[in-house]
């Protein structure tokens, strides 16, 4: 007998009562304890299974929605997701944080306490991984139907610790209590193949086929993550892959007596999904990247074109109803998968699956640095892809076809554009990969974009300008403003109302205001009380006291050379020997916070002597209050949320031409936090929005930095007529900073003197003139709070939401698609 259809979806209350009994059924029937006993995290756990019970319900609505609407949808391949904790997001999107508050009240639990116990979900690096993160809550705020891909590693990014000041790492045990937003997917199991060999067949009529045989094959399973829409009933989904091995044991050695081995195997297949590799903007060689690389591309492709055709569409129809981004080129492997899946596996010619999925794709690039461009070996690729590695060979030379006919004889042209680079040992180069096979290529910001089409892809540009398009980064104000700043949250309410969290942009209602002496009072109370909560946090992680009434400068983000935290300590440096020499400066606190990849000995070394110098500040009498520095442990999106609102100045001072974007310069300044910056990525545009007198621009340009390199940079000879920059360098060199062992900072020393390859030598002066016009506007507060509210009130363009948009309109060619109000499926 046929069951019978069942098409209701359960309609759960979102009132305190309603939520209350969900929470206390959870601690039972989920958790499985007495509401008696219950821990914190007990109570913690029952509350997510209650929100999620909710959000569930939505995604089902949403997703019948978009089938019923038959909507093109747009799927997001990232290698990386910096999510940050997810319950308070998931209440606030879903409009139940305060009803939530009161439901565990009740129940006799503090709800800031409960939040405070959730581990940040931190699978990403930086700016990418977060970047991928706001995209995909945008998505849903807006309505889009667009669904994030990626690996659920096991274990994300370290924790960083310092012992006493060199950074040492920790493994990332995210999932150990278990993870309640997750929904694990059984069913939703893909085979990936690795190594083996292709086996060639030729059909006496029509093209020869290929089957990719033998080799290692180990399963995809899926872990879905619901990810709500702010102010909207649309629920999206994040899919993370796990890797699973095919079979327990290996029969083989198991009949043979070799339990162990058996066991083993299984465990090694599964380390494709352990471990998230901890570099920002460089590239790593190594054949587990490689294989996780195909892994989830693998999985993430042979999921769309499932549900492709179950939605009952033909493969040619591919374009018009999928849009793939490649966040970088991590997952570029997709453009030869692709090839794979539709000319092996569902039988279309070369031709047909070449023109859908060039129309498919799209790809992201996010860094010109050349270290962090991807290639492989090509008899690496041969060995773990073989098949592949057939593909875009064959892809190659169509491509390299065409260049030929386009510019006869120019066989330079044809090695710098070629997809294998056959300089350098032979290599795919995997940024070219995504190009050839992408109808468009963004950077992420104005600046980033336009140095690409002048430098890294040059030859491309020349070739297909129309492929090339610029789309500036953004960042949610749901995270960056509503929940990490409820105070300016609560003060713009009060001031021009709340449609600025649908549409940043309203902001600018603020503007008539900046000089309103109310407001800047209220501005400026906000500002301390956010910067007396950093305060305490501050002293509870390092013991250092913090004194809220001086200027807090900020530098938060990866530590890397080209980002210059040695420009802000060689500051710290220069003005700590001048308070001791009696001079009067400006006080500060000067807060850094950032991790480095665990390979990358300067960016440990800095982290080191950073940790060094700030022990010898905080703890000199004849300095007090007139300077603090702080490296702050651990910085992650949860402790991002606390110091970023606190920030009075923001230091976004990378060697321009080398940070594509930067995504902290917007977070730091819609909090009202005033730029000290060079001209380089999205610092541009910002300075253009706020305006010249609202932000301290300083340093060479782009095209300064590359005159400067080719001239030959002379460090030394700047040095000689600098000499509090010197004094500050011998100062560092000379082991002050270093009791115990004297000589450890020598070679910083040389670097600084010799090398200075990011021009910090060359660009102090000019910084240090751009802080002092800092510390004279924040002396007159009046000045210094309506520029701050300035920057506020000018940050609309910076929304994830105009971001998205922009990515809609000029790549994906998707609309919005709101789940409508129900009767029977509950209020907003
Ligand atoms: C990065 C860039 O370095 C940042 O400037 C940029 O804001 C970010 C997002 O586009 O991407 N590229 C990268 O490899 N890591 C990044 O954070």
């Amino acid at each position: 007998m046929a069951a019978p259809e069942v098409t209701h979806l359960p309609n759960l209350p979102n009132d305190v009562e309603g939520l209350r009994q969900s929470i206390r059924d959870a601690v039972v029937r989920v958790v499985g304890e007495d509401p008696r006993q219950a821990t914190e995290r007990d109570w913690m756990e029952a509350l997510a299974f209650a929100i999620r019970e909710r959000m569930v319900e939505r995604r089902l609505l949403t997703r019948r929605q978009f089938a019923d609407e038959d909507v093109k949808r747009v799927y997001y391949l990232s290698m990386e997701y910096l999510i940050g904790r997810m319950l308070e997001a998931n209440l606030r999107n879903m409009g139940i944080l305060e009803p939530a508050r009161q439901a565990m009240a009740d129940l006799g639990v503090n709800l800031d306490t409960i939040l405070d116990l959730e581990d940040d979900a931190a699978l990403g690096n930086g700016g990418l991984g977060r970047l991928a993160a706001c995209i995909l809550e945008s998505l849903a705020t807006q309505g889009y139907p667009g669904y994030g891909y990626g690996i659920r590693y096991e274990f994300g990014m370290f924790r960083q610790e310092f012992e006493p000041y060199h950074q040492v790492e920790h493994p990332d045990n995210w999932l150990r209590y278990g993870n309640p937003w997750e929904f694990p997917r059984s069913d939703r199991k893909y085979p990936i193949h690795f190594y083996g060999h292709v086996v060639e067949h030729h059909h006496p009529r029509g093209e020869t086929r290929y089957t990719w045989e033998n080799g290692e094959e180990v399963l995809a399973m899926a872990y879905d993550y619901p990810t709500a829409g702010y102010g909207r009933r649309n629920v999206n989904n994040l899919r993370l892959w796990a890797a699973k091995a095919t079979r327990d044991f290996d029969l083989r050695y198991f009949n043979e007596g070799d339990y162990i081995r058996a066991v083993a195997d299984k465990a090694e297949s599964e380390t494709i999904s352990m471990v998230l590799y901890p570099n920002d903007a460089t590239a790593i060689g190594k054949e587990l990247r490689l294989k996780q690389e195909y892994f989830f591309v693998s999985a993430s492709l042979q999921d769309i074109l499932d549900r492709h055709l179950a939605l009952g569409y033909n493969l040619d129809a591919l374009p018009d109803k999928v849009a793939i981004q490649l966040n970088d080129t991590h997952p570029a492997i997709a453009v030869a998968e692709l090839m794979r899946l539709l000319v092996d596996c569902h039988e279309l010619s070369w031709d047909r699956a070449w023109d859908l999925a060039r129309r498919t794709f799209a790809y992201t690039n996010h860094t010109l640095m050349p270290e962090a461009l991807e290639t492989w070996p090509v008899e690496l690729m041969e060995r773990v892809l073989p098949r592949h590695m057939g593909i875009i060979y064959q892809i190659n030379h169509d491509f390299l076809e065409q260049v030929r006919h386009r510019y006869p004889g120019d066989n330079d042209r044809l090695a710098r554009l070629s997809i294998i680079d056959e300089q350098n040992g032979r290599r795919v180069r995997m940024a070219h990969l995504a190009v050839v096979g992408s109808h468009r290529v963004n950077g992420v910001a104005a600046l980033h974009t336009q140095l690409l089409q002048e430098t890294l892809f040059e030859d491309f540009y020349n070739l297909w300008p129309e492929r090339f398009v610029n789309v500036t980064n953004g960042v949610t104000p749901r995270l960056w403003m509503i929940q990490a700043n409820p105070a300016l949250t609560e003060l713009l309410g009060q001031r021009i109302g709340n449609d600025w969290q649908y549409d940043l942009d309203r902001l600018r209602a603020l503007e008539p205001y900046a000089h309103d002496a109310d407001l800047q009072k209220a501005f400026l109370d906000v500002k301390r009380a956010n910067k007396v909560r950093l305060a305490n946090l501050v002293r509870e992680r390092t013991g250092v006291e913090l004194n809220p009434d001086v200027m807090f400068d900020v530098q938060i983000k990866r530590i890397h050379e080209y980002k210059r935290q040695l420009l802000k300590l060689l500051h710290v440096v220069d003005l700590y020997r001048r308070i001791r020499a009696g001079e009067d400066v400006a006080p500060r606190v000067v807060l850094f916070g950032g991790k480095a990849a665990p390979g990358y000995a300067r960016a440990k070394g800095i982290i080191q002597v950073i940790n060094e110098v700030a022990d010898i500040v905080n703890h000199d009498p004849a300095v007090g209050d007139r300077l603090k520095c702080v490296f702050f442990p651990n910085y992650e999106v949860s402790s991002a949320s606390i110091i970023i609102p606190a920030a009075d100045v923001s230091e976004q001072i990378s060697t321009a031409g080398f940070e594509a974007s930067g995504t902290g310069n917007m977070k730091l300044a819609l909090n009202g936090a005033l730029t000290i910056g060079t001209l380089d990525g999205a610092n541009i545009e910002i300075r253009d929005a706020v305006g010249e007198e609202s932000i301290f621009i300083f340093g060479m340009t782009a095209d300064e930095v590359v005159e400067h390199r080719r001239n030959g940079p002379n460090p030394e000879a700047i040095l000689a007529q600098q000499p509090n920059l010197a004094a500050a360098v011998e100062m560092i060199e000379s082991g002050f900073f270093t009791c115990d062992d004297p000589g450890t900072h020598g070679d910083l020393g040389r670097y600084l003197r010799h090398e200075d390859p990011f021009f910090v030598i060359a660009d102090y002066a000019a910084y240090t003139e751009a802080c002092e016009r800092a510390d004279t506007l924040y002396a007159d507060r009046t000045a210094w709070a309506e520029a701050a509210i300035l920057n506020v009130a000018r940050m609309g363009y910076f929304s994830i939401d105009r971001t998205v948009r922009d990515y809609a309109n000029q790549i994906w060619d998707i609309i919005p698609e709101p789940v409508a109000p129900s009767r029977t499926n509950g209020a907003a």
